[in-house]
């Protein structure tokens, strides 16, 4: 039988919603499949209202979806749970670190790190630093090889999509319940969920004029000032234009719930950060990764280090494309002539982003090894309090 710990997961938002969406996600899965009790410590419930709609705010204390949520400085006062995660290397208060060092059986205490397709992962996946308080602390690596902590996939995720993608109606019924409406006949759905960037005249232009009908979807934020630019007016959440063949929707946030939906329903996926970006590949759809820009250019080794995964065994010209726009997109270069190939090439693309989902669908999820790992450090310690 399952052991049922009690796991303390600390979110600090750093910007956007990637902190919060990849916490939450693993916390409802550590719940709904794992039967664990989860406590989350955050410290920007604005930023968590747009994904989960029905979250209080000021609330002391909540529970949603099987998590209890309390602020942040909730800590000060808090005895620790039997497992405390810091994602994204997020700082504990000091009083919270005295805490673990003093108490009689020392918690399971991880650090969630950012997700890499890079080699170093395989290394530093489970290392362990020791602290003062004479506690040890583990970084846990995501990752897309087996010797890394692996990705957030759902147990009934990949039959639900193709559950979900089979239905005819589905399509129609989850537009209607998102507000959106049916896009034109034949018409491309591309959905737009980038961070802020420049220079999408030649890109918007080119689907204007295209042949074929395109439904671009926008997401909110900062990228929906650059379309607001090319179309000369500020469309508001909610609101639709058309220019040519190119029909914008300025859509509102979804509750994460959801999210898979959209991405489900587009033709391409335009993702950005941690989350959406593995989503878009649990979705099986030609995509682009608009990756968080860092300092020292870390995130072109991140940004290379998974496109030579993912295209390993593709074929040169699937391979150029990919890289061309790609590149086009992440480096604020004008996107028109790469993404005419693109598009030529989407039934192609789709066939490899298949391909790729259902390699990847081999691997442990991250939920299921993280508990594993987790029990295996706490029966490492024998006297750990546990509800059996
Ligand atoms: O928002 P992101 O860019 O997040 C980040 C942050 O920048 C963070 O600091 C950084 O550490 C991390 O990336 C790598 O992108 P991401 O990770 O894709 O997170 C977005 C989340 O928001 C994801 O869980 C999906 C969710 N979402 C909804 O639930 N509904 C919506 O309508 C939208 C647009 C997103």
């Amino acid at each position: 039988m399952k052991v049922q710990y009690r796991w303390d997961l600390f979110c600090h938002v750093v910007d956007n919603l990637g902190d919060i969406g990849v916490t939450w996600r693993l916390a409802r899965q550590l719940v709904a499949e794992h039967q664990q009790q989860v406590r989350l410590f955050l410290d920007d419930f604005k930023a968590f209202s747009h994904i989960c709609p029905q979250v209080q705010l000021r609330a002391a204390e909540q529970t949603l979806s099987g998590v209890q949520i309390v602020p942040w400085a909730r800590q000060l006062q808090a005895t620790p749970g039997d497992v405390v995660v810091e994602m994204f290397g997020c700082r504990l208060t000091d009083a919270f670190i005295s805490q673990l060092g003093k108490a009689q059986i020392k918690p399971v205490w991880l650090n969630l790190e950012h997700l890499s397709a890079e080699t170093l992962v395989d290394l530093h996946h489970l290392k362990p630093s020791p602290q003062s308080g004479g506690i040890t602390k583990y970084f846990y690596y995501p990752g897309f090889t087996d010797k890394s902590g692996g990705l957030i996939r759902e147990a009934n995720l990949i039959a639900q999509r193709d559950s979900w993608q089979m239905q005819p109606t589905a399509k129609r019924i989850a537009m209607r319940t998102l507000g959106l409406p049916p896009p034109p006949d034949h018409a491309l759905i591309v959905l737009l969920f980038s961070y802020a960037r420049q220079r999408l005249e030649g890109w918007l232009h080119t689907m204007a004029t295209s042949e074929r009908p395109v439904a671009l979807w926008v997401c909110p934020g900062p990228v929906m000032t650059a379309v607001n630019a090319w179309l000369d007016m500020q469309l508001q959440t909610g609101q639709i234009t058309s220019r040519g063949s190119l029909t914008i929707y300025a859509l509102p946030y979804v509750a994460q719930e959801r999210f898979d939906e959209l991405l489900w329903a587009a033709d391409v996926c335009i993702v950005r950060g941690e989350d959406s970006f593995v989503r878009a590949q649990w979705a099986a759809k030609p995509f682009i990764w608009h990756i968080y820009p860092q300092e020292d250019s870390a995130h072109d080794r991140k940004l290379d280090a998974f496109l030579d995964r993912y295209l390993a065994d593709a074929g040169t010209d699937l391979r150029d494309t990919m890289i061309h726009f790609w590149t086009a997109w992440n480096r604020g270069l004008d996107l028109a002539p790469a993404w005419l190939e693109f598009v030529d090439s989407l039934p192609a693309l789709q066939r490899h982003a298949l391909k790729w989902s259902r390699a990847l669908q081999t691997q442990t999820d991250l939920a299921s090894q993280i508990v594993q790992e987790v029990s295996q450090l706490a029966e490492s310690r024998p006297s750990l309090t546990a509800t059996r």
